[in-house]
């Protein structure tokens, strides 16, 4: 059937104040749900719910905060919709809780590599994305290096996948992102999109997200709030490229290069 081989479409809900908040959480969380419940009317296969932005230069935020945002997000979601949830996080204890109200995805974009996230992923027994990241998002622009980057990536995402299996994770609960942006310049960048094959070569999904990123911004030179029209290119590209998931911020858009795309490889069903 086609929905085995279709692409899926990630939306990105970011449960981050924005700059007309008071401080409390309230405003946030309420904004979080009613954007994810219209991916959900635009018919999006997943929710990737965030508290803590790993956007370049961003700061960190406290477990405490982390989980005031998304867990009352999930445990909202989870009374009004079936689409299934990821809970972007690094840390074990948001893991936790976010799987036991409901979260059905781990996504951590430091790879399981902090304190008790092993563990947490296997105690959490749902499928876990590893991201590659050189560096921290403080700094990880600075001075992007590689001999080879996509040797070097996939080389660090098999490590951390032995880790995984060594603690008793299946490989089929394992996915792999190369981590667009985080610590790579743009030619890094679309390398790593060129050869995503390579990926899923030891049979793991492949997540991509490169949606409104600097990657988008540097080659169409716009800003942040004019970046769908190529955010949406480079999603039909990474679905051409054999991508599984596709993370995104502009839903409908991407849906519609999704429809176009199944299309281009297997035919239109007209009944
Ligand atoms: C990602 C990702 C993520 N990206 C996964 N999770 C972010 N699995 C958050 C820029 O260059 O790609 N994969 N969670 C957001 N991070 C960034 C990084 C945002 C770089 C923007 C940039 O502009």
């Amino acid at each position: 059937m086609l929905g085995d081989k279709s692409p899926q479409v990630m939306g990105i809900i970011n449960v981050t104040p924005d700059s007309f908040s008071d401080g409390g959480e309230h405003n946030t969380v309420s904004k979080a749900v009613q954007g994810a419940l219209n991916m959900v009317n635009e018919g999006v296969h997943w929710l990737d719910v965030g508290g803590e932005s790993t956007r370049p230069g961003a700061s960190v935020v406290s477990e405490q905060q982390e989980l005031d945002r998304v867990i009352p997000v999930i445990q909202a979601l989870k009374q009004q919709t079936s689409t299934p949830i990821s809970i972007d996080t690094s840390k074990a204890a948001v893991m936790k809780e976010a799987v036991s109200a409901g979260a059905s995805m781990i996504n951590d974009v430091c790879a399981l590599q902090q304190d008790g996230a092993l563990k947490a992923a296997k105690d959490c027994n749902v499928p876990v994305c590893l991201m590659h990241m050189q560096g921290k998002p403080q700094t990880m622009q600075l001075a992007p290096s590689y001999e080879n980057v996509v040797d070097e990536v996939f080389a660090f995402l098999i490590d951390r996948a032995k880790a995984c299996i060594d603690i008793g994770i299946a490989n089929s609960n394992i996915l792999f992102d190369p981590g667009f942006g985080f610590g790579k310049n743009s030619n890094h960048n679309y390398h790593l999109l060129r050869n995503l094959t390579i990926f899923s070569s030891k049979g793991n999904k492949v997540l991509v997200g490169m949606s409104r990123k600097r990657m988008i911004g540097e080659v169409t030179q716009r800003d942040n709030d004019n970046r769908v029209a190529g955010s949406v290119a480079a999603a039909t590209l990474a679905m051409h490229c054999g991508a599984h998931i596709i993370r995104v911020h502009d839903v409908p858009q991407t849906m519609d290069a999704l429809k176009v795309f199944n299309a281009f490889k297997y035919g239109v069903d007209n009944k």
